[in-house]
């Protein structure tokens, strides 16, 4: 008997050592301390001992009982910390690991937001081509041909012909030349212009607005934009129209909302003049109309256009459009 519980212990000992992995010690526990496991039927059959040899005999077996018990939780351990340290293997011990919720962009939250309120107001989404020719991007809203804009300074031509658009204002052309009035659309999109600086992008994102019916005025260009910015920035905001000139509206004007930062008292970001520009907007020219085929004696339109992430930097209070674009997950991370 004494032979036999050192011949286990030994090659117990020699198994423990030489497993690689869980299963392996798990087969080694149960077949030494299993319920029909060696070294247990020797624990039974110490009743078929004399009486006198068996207390040291249980002894024995109970002490290498706990002893194999010991070093196989120990390569347990051991084999865990090794897993863990290399990456093979599976420790479904560890606390799992969380997975990064992602959110919406704080370009595209604006963009939900502005379409939410203009479809609210009747309008539909409209959409053109990023690669316009000259004549849907110019030539049709009445640009002359020596206008600045057209220079290859400020836009991104592909060709003689060809050019990404640098506004989202081609939709109106496209989509009056595929329906009679009335027209009632935004078309939100991508532009691109040759400008970077703090507040200007090489590609941007503009929100084209177009309506056209009977008897539309001023008036109705003032009501639709005056909700737009009291739903996107709150109601207390007040709006200022100034004189200005595009060659697809007559007339025309640029609109400034009161600071967000200052509440209108003047501050750094709104250069103390208390107020923010923040589109462009007009009555839809007769030439323009004409070129589409509709009758200007008939029906009157308004347009307006807005940068996506200057409406952004007004709202959120982010005064570099550039962070828009880097991807920082921490400045993603605060919309
Ligand atoms: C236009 O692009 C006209 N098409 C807008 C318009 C539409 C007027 C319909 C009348 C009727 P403007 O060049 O001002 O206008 O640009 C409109 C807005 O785009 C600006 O107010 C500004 O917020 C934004 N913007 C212009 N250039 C950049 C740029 N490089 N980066 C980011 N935003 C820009």
């Amino acid at each position: 008997m004494a032979l036999d519980i050192e011949a286990l212990r030994a090659e117990a000992q020699d198994l423990i050592k030489a497993a690689k992995d869980m299963d392996c010690l798990s087969q080694i526990r149960i077949r030494y301390l299993g319920r029909k496991g060696e070294l247990t039927s020797l624990i039974k059959n110490i009743g078929h001992l004399p009486q006198e040899e068996r207390p040291k005999f249980g002894e024995r077996l109970n002490q290498l009982k706990l002893a194999l018990t010991r070093e196989i939780d120990e390569k347990q351990e051991a084999i865990k910390k090794l897993s863990a340290k290399t990456g093979t293997g599976l420790d479904l011990t560890l606390p799992g690991i969380r997975p990064e919720r992602g959110r919406k962009h704080p370009l595209t939250q604006i963009l939900e937001e502005t379409y939410h309120i203009f479809t609210g107001l009747g309008f539909k989404i409209a959409e053109g081509p990023e690669i316009e020719t000259d004549y849907y991007n110019f030539g049709a809203l009445n640009f002359p041909d020596d206008h600045p804009a057209r220079d290859m300074h400020d836009s991104f031509y592909l060709g003689t012909d060809n050019l990404l658009r640098t506004h989202t204002s081609p939709v109106q052309i496209r989509v009056m030349k595929s329906q009679p009035p009335p027209v009632r659309i935004i078309a939100p999109g991508k532009v691109y212009r040759r400008d970077a600086d703090i507040t200007h992008t090489p590609m941007f994102h503009q929100v084209e607005g177009l309506l056209v019916d009977n008897d539309v005025s001023f008036s109705d260009l003032k009501g639709v934009l005056t909700s737009f910015v009291h739903q996107m920035f709150g109601p207390d905001k007040r709006l200022r129209f100034r004189p200005s000139f595009f060659p697809f509206t007559e007339p025309s004007a640029e609109i400034d909302i009161s600071c967000v930062m200052c509440m209108g008292k003047g501050c750094r970001v709104c250069s103390q003049s208390g107020w923010l520009e923040i589109l462009g907007a007009g009555m839809v020219h007769p030439n323009v109309l004409n070129e589409v085929g509709y009758d200007p004696e008939q029906v009157t339109g308004f347009a307006f256009g807005a940068g996506v992430e200057r409406i952004a930097m007004l709202k959120y209070g982010v005064d570099d459009i550039r962070l828009f674009f880097e991807n920082d997950i921490r400045f993603l991370r605060q919309f």
